[in-house]
């Protein structure tokens, strides 16, 4: 165990006691093929806290951009704002990638809005027994994945800044948890109505080592492209994976909750509300209830 704890903290767990499908070094190895994601940066524990935790002390350690932090199960998976990831065992997917972009710091929720559009790229591509699956992934601004309507991955984009004035990026964690092979019941109750998984949907199990060779793929051709042409791109086709505008929603922000209609995403990322009385709200970061939601 090199130094920086909080891996395995309830002991070791065998590497070949888990699913086969689990992403292990060996299995992925072969498919991390050269681009941003090399097989001499993918860190793979059959049980870690939070992989963005770890990924973070990784990255302040000096870990290269492109390094990957992939768990089996979290003990103490991370959502936004103190919430928790649900992260069972031998089912799911638990990854963190390390970034060092070259942007300014208030700009690094667009990091979120790549990591969905990824994500909605790696789910469309499935297929089941060599067939298209055809799942229809939607983006839900600003960190959510839906499938019929439920959340099957969710995005924590976490950063650390450099300058006195904490203006530039020394490394953003993108964390990806993506339910794969999770049955309904293997959801706490409190979700059993809100979360799905891609094999409910798909009807059949999923490889969560080939889904996570997509993602990667599908992450690195994304941001390549936010790197080198930036913002506009990304943001096109994230609103081409969401039905987000024109929607009803409601708004919850830590100082107030409003009503409105989703009325697009601004050049930055931001979501633009238009409240009844006609005034329209830039929402920088909050959560979106669609109609039926809680
Ligand atoms: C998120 O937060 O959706 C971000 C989730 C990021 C998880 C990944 S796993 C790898 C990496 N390491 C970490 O420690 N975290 C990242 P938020 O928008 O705040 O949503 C959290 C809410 O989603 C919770 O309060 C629950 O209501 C719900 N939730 C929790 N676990 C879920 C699951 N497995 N599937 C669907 N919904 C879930």
């Amino acid at each position: 165990m090199n130094g920086l704890g909080g891996a395995n903290p309830e002991g070791v767990v065998a590497e070949d006691s888990l699913a086969p499908d689990a992403p292990v070094a060996p299995v992925m190895l072969p498919l991390l093929t050269g681009g941003l994601f090399r097989a001499d940066r993918y860190h793979f524990f059959p049980v870690l806290d939070s992989t963005n935790r770890y990924a973070a002390l990784l990255a302040q350690e000096g870990a290269e951009e492109g390094s990957v932090v992939v768990a089996d199960r979290q003990t103490e998976g991370r959502g936004r704002l103190g919430r928790s990831w649900s992260s069972p065992a031998g089912l799911n997917l638990y990854v963190s990638v390390v970034l060092r972009p070259a942007m300014r710091a208030r700009d690094a929720a667009q990091l979120t809005l790549l990591a969905g559009v990824a994500l909605a790229h790696a789910v469309a591509a499935l297929s089941v027994d060599g067939r298209p699956a055809l799942l229809q992934p939607e983006l839900k601004w600003p960190n959510d994945l839906l499938l019929q309507g439920r959340k099957v991955a969710g995005v924590l984009t976490e950063m650390r800044t450099c300058t006195e004035r904490n203006e530039r990026i020394r490394h953003v964690i993108v964390g990806i948890g993506v339910n794969v092979n999770g049955a309904p019941e293997t959801f706490p109750e409190a979700l059993r109505d809100t979360a799905i998984s891609l094999a409910t949907v798909a009807r059949s199990p999923l490889d969560r080592s080939l889904f996570l060779a997509g993602l990667l793929a599908q992450l690195d051709r994304w941001y390549g492209r936010f790197c080198q042409d930036g913002f506009a791109p990304l943001r096109a086709e994230w609103l081409a994976c969401s039905r987000l505008v024109g929607q009803p929603v409601r708004i919850r922000l830590a100082s107030e909750n409003f009503s409105g209609q989703a009325m697009a995403l601004d050049a930055d990322g931001c979501l633009l509300v238009q409240r009844a009385n006609g005034m329209l709200t830039r929402v920088v970061a909050g959560d979106v209830l669609l109609p039926g939601e809680r």
